[in-house]
């Protein structure tokens, strides 16, 4: 009896020990944000993984002003841990004021030097992006003009500060860089164009293929103005910015205008709130762009993570705690914002597989030809025809186009051809195919 309890005893706890290395292990090692994805690149539209090919959709945070003292505390691994864990979160963007409150160009009243000032920046940034590539965080380096208004007053410490992020995190695969958060005051997009062309090639000497993110005139809002004429880079993407008590249907426009012109669109900042980040919480208004943005996978970052009373901020008014918020601590907006990253993470990957090819004609000419024409399908690169004269394809031939008619030469006479086409789609080197459309049957007679 005492024997056979102690047995029993021994294989609870051998059943005990493996599922707390289970779960030990899981939450260790399950796949994080950059270890899915890698590097990320921009193809037409979309924000894409390197390693799969497939489209990403970040959903993300921005701090409040790193220079701020409601900003800043929460550059850690401890926060960004509490939010990719606990609230979906998966990219990170450190926002940079170059004008207001101690900022990076002006340093106000602040008693330090504008180098010391621009040093502990910099530390700051640092502590963030090493936080965030520890947890497989993504993370966006915006330099946030805001009352200095155009980019091009600061154009020359521009230069410099991105010559020095882009050397330094070159080897980064989760670093993205943002060069001008909110043009405004009148700024053209041909004065963006012009400060992006003095910038971009910067980074691109040190970090040849890093994404860059672009602002747009009016506070980054007219994205169909950037569609019309867009700058002639690679990796790009331009950003849109919404606060959804202020900015409604009119602005879902814009970037439906944008993306119709085939421009990538990241939201690198957005407020449930009025643009001012305060008065009225519009939840309803936010749901619809939610959807939008999740129906063309488009990433979006919220303002901002910060505990100062202004409704967009997403931790509570007053809130000490610096990681580790539950629900009770985080704002309205920040309970909304996060439920809805819950709800929304992980739905919605649209792969590149294009669609089922509808309809083929064939056609007899003389000299055994067969002309194939084929009913286009919107994203293929090309088509793949697939030829045989058994119904079941065996020794079947292949022959691929990029055409939507291809003559296929050298057939036998007075015999029959079954044919069916596919679509397939190449993205980064990887092809993606379609299913077969319906096999048809001619007999070759001339
Ligand atoms: C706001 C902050 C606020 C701060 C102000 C400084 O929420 O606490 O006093 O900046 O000017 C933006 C800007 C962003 C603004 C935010 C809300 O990019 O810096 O933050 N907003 O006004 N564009 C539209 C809204």
């Amino acid at each position: 009896m005492k024997k056979r309890s102690r047995v029993i005893r021994y294989i609870v706890r051998i059943f005990v020990l493996c599922a707390v290395m289970c779960s030990f292990s899981i939450t260790t090692y399950a796949a994080t944000p950059v270890a899915s994805n890698g590097a990320l690149a921009v193809q037409g539209t979309k924000l894409v993984s390197k390693k799969t090919g497939q489209p990403v959709q970040l959903r993300g945070v921005s701090t409040h002003g790193i220079n701020w003292d409601v900003g800043y505390p929460y550059i850690s691994k401890a926060a960004f841990k509490t939010l990719r864990d606990d609230y979906k979160v998966s990219a990170i963007r450190l926002a940079m004021y170059t004008t207001e409150y101690y900022g990076y160009c002006d340093k106000g009243s602040a008693w330090e030097s504008q180098s010391t000032v621009q040093s502990t920046l910099k530390q700051r940034i640092d502590t963030g992006v090493q936080a965030a590539t520890d947890l497989g965080m993504y993370v966006i380096i915006d330099w946030h003009i805001l009352n200095d208004q155009t980019p091009k007053k600061y154009q020359s410490e521009a230069k410099k500060f991105f010559k020095e992020m882009s050397a330094k995190y070159a080897g980064y695969d989760n670093v993205i860089y943002e060069i001008c958060n909110e043009p405004n005051g009148g700024t053209s997009w041909s004065d963006i164009k012009s400060y992006a062309n003095a910038v971009i090639p910067v980074i691109r000497a040190n970090d040849s293929d890093a994404v860059i993110i672009v602002g747009t005139p009016t506070w980054s809002q007219d994205v169909d103005i950037a569609s019309k004429s867009p700058l002639k880079y690679d990796n790009l993407m331009y950003t849109l910015h919404f606060y959804s008590a202020t900015h409604k249907d009119s602005y879902r426009e814009k970037l439906k205008t944008a993306l119709n012109n085939g421009l990538p669109v990241m939201v690198t900042e957005y407020g449930v709130s009025e643009a001012s980040g305060n008065g009225a919480m519009d939840t309803a208004e936010a749901k619809k762009w939610l959807d939008l943005l999740d129906q063309h996978q488009i990433s979006y970052f919220a303002w901002s993570l910060s505990n100062k009373a202004e409704t967009a901020s997403l931790l509570k008014a007053g809130t000490s705690k610096k990681s580790g918020w539950s629900t009770s601590q985080l704002s309205p907006a920040g309970r909304w914002i996060f439920s809805q990253y819950k709800k929304r993470a992980g739905v919605s990957t649209v792969s590149y597989k294009p669609s089922k090819v509808k309809k083929i004609t064939l056609k007899n000419i003389k000299g055994k030809k067969l002309k194939v024409t084929i009913k286009k399908v919107s994203n293929a690169t090309g088509y793949e025809i697939k030829y045989s004269t058994k119904k079941s394809f065996k020794n079947a031939k292949i022959v691929k186009t990029t055409k939507t008619s291809h003559v296929i030469k050298k057939l036998k006479k007075k015999q029959y051809y079954y044919v069916k086409v596919r679509a397939y789609r190449t993205v980064n080197g990887k092809t993606y195919y379609g299913s077969y459309g319906t096999t048809k049957k001619i007999r070759v007679k001339k």
